[in-house]
């Protein structure tokens, strides 16, 4: 390990202990090892391994630092850490890079609301939850607001949902305004990206120079970055999304959109096979070179179409194999929203979700769906209140009931069951066999070395009543990174043991990530596409984003555990 890495974890191990309200002197002492360490000449691994030398000898490094310095070089991490990252998840770190609350205020906000992310403490801040807490207040709300829009600002990106939710706000708005044919959304928006730089809005019709007015207009435009004839830029609300609106001609549609959805790489290939056919592509058209007439531009199908393409989803559009599969007529036949007959993931009052069961149910019953699995925490989340043996048996005998009586929506008695450290499930085998469905998801110590890891979960693979692993990855969008593992080897024992990989749908998570559902389908392995849903409202908005996320990994109907109609949904899940 490199000494920049080594004071990373020394520096990162003091804001935790300044959170928990550790000893100043000891905090310091950390601090400070740390930032001799980041510019010290030589390498302290190189240090500990020569027996010559000791590496007490570094300024700074007393004999409790030494200790740690040696567990790092053996193991990456060391005890202190460990101890603070089992009390704290490491998104509190994150926290401290919004000015305003300080270790105190963020140990505050944990212990009374569990806010640990950046998005949980703007929610916090905006439901005026955060001035209810001792020696906070309004003004310190605002503080906090402004800070955490600041920080997206420097680090660029938003969540998918986030740009969603702009567009839907704006695009009505614009609408409004009357005179457009159409207006959408292009862009990374548009491919369903997990996070969006910007948002790219296209409008036509005779009133799109006026849409471009009352663009500037809006009451959440605050800051005009461009105005010109056919194109005008703003920072929309606190949170400063820059979005791009743009005016065209109706018989560029088709060119525009397809040029602003890019992506950029795929936008390359593509104009080179126009090159190749005497053709040129650009956001006003498809035309030939020899005479510049116009040869397609007001559909998106039109353009492909001239360009002896198949028309691509945008979800595809990654120069990842698409333009090929659309030469030779095999681009695969995309799951859709509407393919999904069942949700199996979601949480109720018995742990932290927000609503019964009956609840659930029925907004369920509402969006279609044939069947749904109840599958709340397990007890290693003492804080959620997780279900123990006892309550999960009693639990499996309930649903059973209730489906006798019958709730118009097929019930299965599910858990979503902690994988422990060592691999071991958090409940006996015996209780889970009880369930219909076991999701086994990792929860705590995130921080193990990759090879740890990933006998960690293939151990949990074992485990006979495992039906699909819950969020594989562990990654918190923009907050957290996927812990290291080996995905290729997971995902194949996976498919060999017929455990489903979850594609959570969770907008913070989209777990896993399109790539690695990619990846995954050539190993041969299945997936379930689940919400994770705290309420009611989770289900229907966070499936679109499971689909999405499904789709960006090419992934079709068949692939998905879901998409099963109910009687084969429950042979696909009974174990052998
Ligand atoms: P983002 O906003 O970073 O999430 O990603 P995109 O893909 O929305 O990228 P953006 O907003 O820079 O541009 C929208 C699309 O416009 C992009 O996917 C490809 C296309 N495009 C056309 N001409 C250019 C160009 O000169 N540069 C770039 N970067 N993109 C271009
Ligand atoms: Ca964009
Ligand atoms: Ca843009
Ligand atoms: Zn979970």
């Amino acid at each position: 390990m490199e000494n920049r890495e080594i004071a990373r974890l020394l520096a990162e191990t003091a804001d935790l202990m300044e959170i928990a309200a550790e000893d100043g002197f000891r905090i310091r002492s950390y601090r400070n090892a740390a930032s001799v360490i980041e510019g010290f000449p030589e390498r302290v691994e190189d240090i500990l391994s020569n027996p010559e030398r000791k590496i007490t000898e570094v300024p700074g490094v007393g004999k409790g630092i030494a200790t740690a310095l040696e567990e790092i070089s053996k193991r990456g991490s060391f005890e202190k850490r460990d101890t603070l990252l089992a009390q704290y998840p490491p998104t509190l770190l994150d926290l401290l890079k919004i000015q305003g609350l300080g270790p105190k205020g963020i140990a505050l906000v944990y212990q009374h609301h569990k806010v640990a992310t950046i998005d949980e403490l703007e929610r916090l801040c905006k439901e005026q939850k955060l001035r209810e807490l001792p020696r906070m207040g309004a003004k310190l709300e605002e503080k906090v607001l402004k800070s955490i829009a600041q920080y997206r600002q420097r680090t660029g990106r938003f969540l998918l949902s986030f740009g969603k939710r702009v567009a839907d706000e704006l695009i009505p708005y614009l609408a409004e305004g009357g005179g457009l044919e159409k207006i959408a959304a292009a862009g990374s928006l548009r491919r369903g990206k997990e996070t969006i730089g910007d948002l790219d809005l296209l409008a036509t019709g005779p009133g799109a120079p006026e849409a471009l007015e009352r663009f500037l207009k809006h009451p959440k435009a605050h800051n005009i970055l461009g105005k010109g004839v056919n194109k005008a830029s703003i920072q929309f609300g606190l949170e400063g999304l820059q979005v791009d609106l743009r005016a065209l001609a109706d018989e560029s549609y088709g060119a525009a959109m397809q040029y602003f959805t890019g992506s950029k790489e795929h936008n390359i290939v593509l104009r080179s096979r126009a090159q190749k056919l005497g053709l040129t592509l650009n956001e006003y058209g498809l035309f030939r070179v020899e005479n510049e007439q116009r040869v397609a531009g007001e559909t998106e199908e039109d353009v492909y179409r001239a360009l002896g393409l198949e028309w691509i989803p945008p979800e595809l559009r990654e120069n990842c194999g698409e333009i090929e599969a659309a030469l030779e007529g095999r681009l695969p036949k995309l799951i859709e929203l509407a393919d999904i007959r069942g949700d199996l993931h979601m949480h109720t009052l018995e742990t932290d979700g927000r609503a019964t069961l009956e609840e659930m149910a029925e907004a369920a019953r509402a969006l279609g769906y044939q069947y749904i699995a109840i599958t709340d925490h397990s007890k290693a989340l003492a804080m959620a209140n997780g279900l123990d043996e006892k309550r999960a048996v009693e639990f499996a005998k309930h649903v059973r009931k209730l489906n006798r009586d019958g709730l118009g929506i097929r019930i299965f008695s599910g858990l979503e069951c902690d994988i422990r450290r060592d691999g071991a499930m958090d409940l006996a085998e015996d209780a889970l066999a009880e369930l219909d469905i076991v999701v086994a998801s990792v929860h705590s110590h995130m921080n193990l070395e990759a090879a740890e890891m990933t006998d960690r979960l293939l151990r949990a693979l074992e485990s006979p009543n495992v039906r699909v692993l819950g969020h594989p990855t562990g990654r918190i969008l923009l907050n957290r990174e996927a812990y290291p593992f080996d995905f290729e080897r997971v995902a194949g024992e996976a498919a060999r043991r017929d455990v489903y990989l979850e594609i959570n749908g969770s907008p913070e998570r989209l777990d896993l990530a399109s790539a690695q559902v990619r990846t995954a389908k050539g190993l041969g392995a299945k997936f379930a596409i689940s919400t994770d849903s705290h309420h009611p409202k989770h289900l229907a908005v966070n499936m679109q984003y499971g689909v999405i996320t499904a789709r960006r990994g090419w992934l079709e109907a068949g692939d998905v555990l879901n998409a099963l109609p109910l009687a084969r949904f429950e042979k696909a899940i009974r174990k052998s």
